[in-house]
């Protein structure tokens, strides 16, 4: 065939495959070479974007909610914080949800359950309780909670402010899969059957029950992580060193009765980036959320050509998206609470990270 042929040829081509789709689409089949580049791409090509939530920005409005309506007619008294491109679909990352909860003195938010997991990350006041299977825990600012998935749970204040945390679910990959169910309580607030502190005893001590029947299957038995225990490892790190040129001092929660995540779909981290402290870039399949404790610094996040410059400060959130790098400095020293899906991504063997120099 010489040139003028084979244009012909492509031609006759091109109409007899528009004539195929055509004529198949109706029958609900699509041809697999017109998208198989998207199906399967040379790296991870998130639609989502990295985003900063700052929390002077936020808090007006959380407390303008606070005026407009009651825990109780909200059920949970929420603003989600949505991937700028995924409006509308209640997530953070594609797997992931996130959201600031507020609760003000003496109201309640009424029991129920779910099959989604849910962690929580106390921002702001005290003095706030959640009570997870008949056992409360009161919140301290940087505690780190849990709601094991089909566990009851209700939240309560007795504070003399307004009391701010951060949620973490994994609606999304719940959503996914078309798995979740839920469930109102009877009551409002689920009776309380132990002491606050009992679980703490049993889960939290580096030691466990003789005959301990992982009570919530693959979550941790443990549902509430102080700040002043994390922390004070933190510091004690700090000391000692050596200093990881990439996260800073890192550490993952665990389950303690597994070593795994606390949650079975989301992992949870805290780390200290000591004051001066300059990180190298890394990038990970894990999508991640932070929710910035204490110091100020920035965040610097790469992806093809695109940089994005956060400037943080206590409080404030970010999003850091599937493959996009991320480096890390500190012009205090700052601690960052961190989750991410990485524990879903692990068991399915897909989780890849790049340390970059
Ligand atoms: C939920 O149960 C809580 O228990 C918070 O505080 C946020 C978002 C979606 C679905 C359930 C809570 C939630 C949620």
């Amino acid at each position: 065939m010489n040139a003028a042929e084979s244009k012909v040829a492509s031609a006759a081509a091109t109409e007899a495959r528009a004539a195929l789709y055509a004529e198949m689409s109706p029958h609900h089949l699509t041809p697999l070479w017109e998208v198989l580049h998207a199906l399967v791409p040379p790296q991870p090509n998130t639609p989502c974007v990295p985003a900063l939530w700052r929390y002077d920005d936020v808090r007006p409005y959380l407390m303008r909610a606070g005026e407009v309506i009651t825990a109780e007619e909200a059920v949970r008294r929420v603003l989600i914080l949505e991937n700028p491109a995924l409006r509308g679909q209640s997530a953070i990352t594609q797997s992931l949800y996130a959201g600031l909860q507020l609760i003000l003195p003496g109201e309640v938010a009424p029991s129920h359950r779910h099959t989604q997991s849910a962690l929580r990350f106390v921002v702001e006041g005290r003095g706030a309780f959640t009570a997870v299977n008949g056992e409360r825990t009161t919140m301290q600012p940087g505690d780190f909670i849990i709601t094991p998935q089909w566990t009851w749970h209700d939240h309560g204040s007795e504070a003399d402010g307004p009391v701010v945390w951060l949620d973490g679910l994994d609606i999304p990959m719940i959503r996914f899969f078309d798995a979740g169910f839920a469930e109102n309580g009877t009551s409002a607030q689920q009776q309380i059957t132990r002491p606050e502190g009992h679980n703490f005893a049993r889960y939290g001590a580096n030691m466990l029950p003789v005959r301990y029947d992982a009570p919530h299957g693959s979550t941790s038995p443990i549902f509430s992580y102080p700040y002043a225990r994390s922390r004070e490892a933190l510091a004690r790190l700090e000391r000692d060193g050596p200093v990881d040129a990439h996260d800073g001092f890192k550490l993952r929660y665990v389950n303690p009765a597994t070593g795994g995540s606390p949650m079975p779909t989301m992992a949870t981290f805290l780390q200290l980036l000591p004051r001066g402290f300059s990180g190298k870039p890394y990038r990970q399949t894990d999508g991640t959320v932070f929710s910035v404790v204490e110091g100020r610094g920035r965040a610097t996040i790469g992806r093809g050509d695109s940089q994005w410059h956060y400037d943080f400060g206590p409080r404030d959130h970010f999003v850091v998206p599937s493959w996009h790098t991320l480096s890390l400095s500190a012009s205090d020293e700052c601690v960052l609470f961190s989750y991410s899906d990485r524990p879903v991504q692990q068991a399915l063997s897909i989780w890849h990270e790049e340390r970059l120099a």
